[in-house]
């Protein structure tokens, strides 16, 4: 591939980092500059295997053609057509497929540009429904600790991660949290754990608490990934469906990691047959080639908003990039490719290969905990006393030389790799790891 620019640039310092080691990173930058399958090149040449999809997005793996080539089309025919008050065909195409793959319930779909704007939107639906129908003291957002809902002030507010909330002042108020269903007696569970469905039913001390007339929706993530994948016990979801309708609380699904494949199915939600009041979702949307993000709800919760005069706007709220031509085109070519490749199916077949393969990491030095579900794992790491995150960042650093992507976050290991992944990827993967960890301080 002809590249007309220099494979690193002189000068770091302008561009500052999401979410990295800044300092760190322009010391020894890590660069990729091409990308094809499941593979990363390096600016050194290298090619490194993708465990990650990127960040969770690229589920159909990298450089898919259809989705390039609709990308393309699309710039060159209607490159942007104003959201408010226009529209442009993809947008409602999008819409009617999305709605259709997702379980049946949700009728509708609002358009973001990231995981981070579906939660603010879910959530600001939410109140705004309530409100709706004549219920506005419900105002409360449930959220639970160790929760991921991007990082917007709703989304951070409801969220349960200490270092993404505690230099940021006071945030929402209204909020409370259900416990995290990370219990020790789970460690080594292939798959759903079997204890902690209990936990759910701290909703009904919150309720008690706060009065449910007072309470708009509890928002989780189904299978929690950024904390460190977090599965649900068995029987949770479904005792908090039961909770949150006995009190007539929303409940949100915050299904960006795991929308589009991630546990073998279109939705988490389909997977464990709990059905919520919305959804949120983003990344393998667009195959995380393009940001955009949405909300699918139901119609119950889009008919609320739907009275009035009808020359009214029913809802004060959306982006100037909502359903963006570009967009909507890659988010119908990702589909497509997902349909046409068999891809949520060919999740759940591997799923049986991709435990085996990591849970044959058990007794690795370091190595505490397992887990996994579909095509996503996790490794938790004994942390070195006093200097937590250290040995999973070394690791992930050592990994990325062997020629693989891994992700961390705490002294936890991450993967999630493409929906295309091969066994004998799978198997290198693994291998890698256990290599890594072997010569691991
Ligand atoms: N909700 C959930 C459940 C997420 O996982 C977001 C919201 C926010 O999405 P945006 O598009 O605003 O980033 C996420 C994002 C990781 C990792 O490796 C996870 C995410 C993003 C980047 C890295 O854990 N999740």
């Amino acid at each position: 591939m002809a590249l007309d620019r220099p494979q690193i640039p002189n000068d770091l310092r302008a561009f500052w980092m999401p979410f990295t080691a800044n300092r760190q990173f322009k010391q020894a930058p890590r660069m990729f500059v091409a990308a094809e399958g499941m593979h990363y090149t390096t600016a050194d040449g290298r090619q490194v295997l993708d465990g990650t999809a990127g960040l969770w997005c690229c589920n159909a793996g990298h450089r898919r053609p259809r989705i390039v080539e609709a990308i393309q089309k699309q710039a060159a025919e209607l490159d942007y057509a104003p959201a408010f008050q226009m529209g442009h065909p993809l947008a409602f195409e999008l819409a009617n497929k999305l709605v259709d793959m997702a379980p049946a319930p949700m009728e509708h779909a609002f358009f973001t540009n990231s995981g981070s704007e579906s939660v603010e939107t879910a959530l600001k639906i939410a109140i705004a429904y309530h409100r709706a129908r004549g219920e506005g003291a419900r105002t409360r957002l449930i959220g639970r600790e160790r929760g991921y809902h991007g990082v917007n002030f709703g989304g951070i507010s409801v969220g349960g991660i200490v270092n993404n909330r505690k230099v940021f002042g006071s945030l929402l108020n209204g909020v409370d949290h259900l416990p995290h269903t990370h219990l020790a007696e789970n460690a080594w569970t292939k798959g759903q754990p079997e204890h902690g469905a209990h936990l759910a039913e701290d909703l009904e001390r919150i309720v008690a608490l706060h009065g449910a007339e007072t309470i708009a929706a509890v928002i989780v993530e189904p299978m929690a990934g950024s904390t460190g994948v977090l599965l649900p016990p068995k029987g949770y979801l479904e005792k908090l469906r039961e909770i949150s309708t006995k009190h007539g609380i929303l409940l949100i699904f915050d299904e960006v990691i795991t929308g589009f494949g991630r546990l073998g199915s279109s939705f988490a939600a389909e997977h464990f047959n709990v059905m919520p009041d919305m959804i949120t979702c983003a990344k393998g949307l667009t195959n995380g080639v393009i940001p955009m993000g949405a909300v699918l709800t139901t119609a119950a919760i889009h008919d609320a908003f739907m009275q009035g005069p009808e020359h009214l706007i029913e809802l004060f709220h959306g982006y100037t990039y909502s359903g963006a031509p570009i967009c909507s085109a890659a988010g119908l070519a990702t589909l497509e490719t997902y349909r046409e490749e068999g891809l949520f199916e060919r999740a759940a077949d591997l799923a049986p290969y991709w435990q085996e393969a990591l849970h044959s990491l058990r007794g690795t030095r370091h190595v505490i905990d397992i887990r996994n579900m579909g095509l996503i794992g996790a490794l938790e790491l004994e942390p070195i006393p006093g200097e937590p995150t250290r040995r999973a960042f070394a690791a992930f650093l050592k990994a990325y030389e062997k020629g693989i992507l891994v992700r961390t976050t705490g002294d936890i290991i991450a993967m999630s790799p493409p929906l295309i992944i091969e066994k004998p990827q799978i198997d290198q993967l693994v291998e890698t790891l256990r290599e890594v960890l072997a010569t691991l301080d």
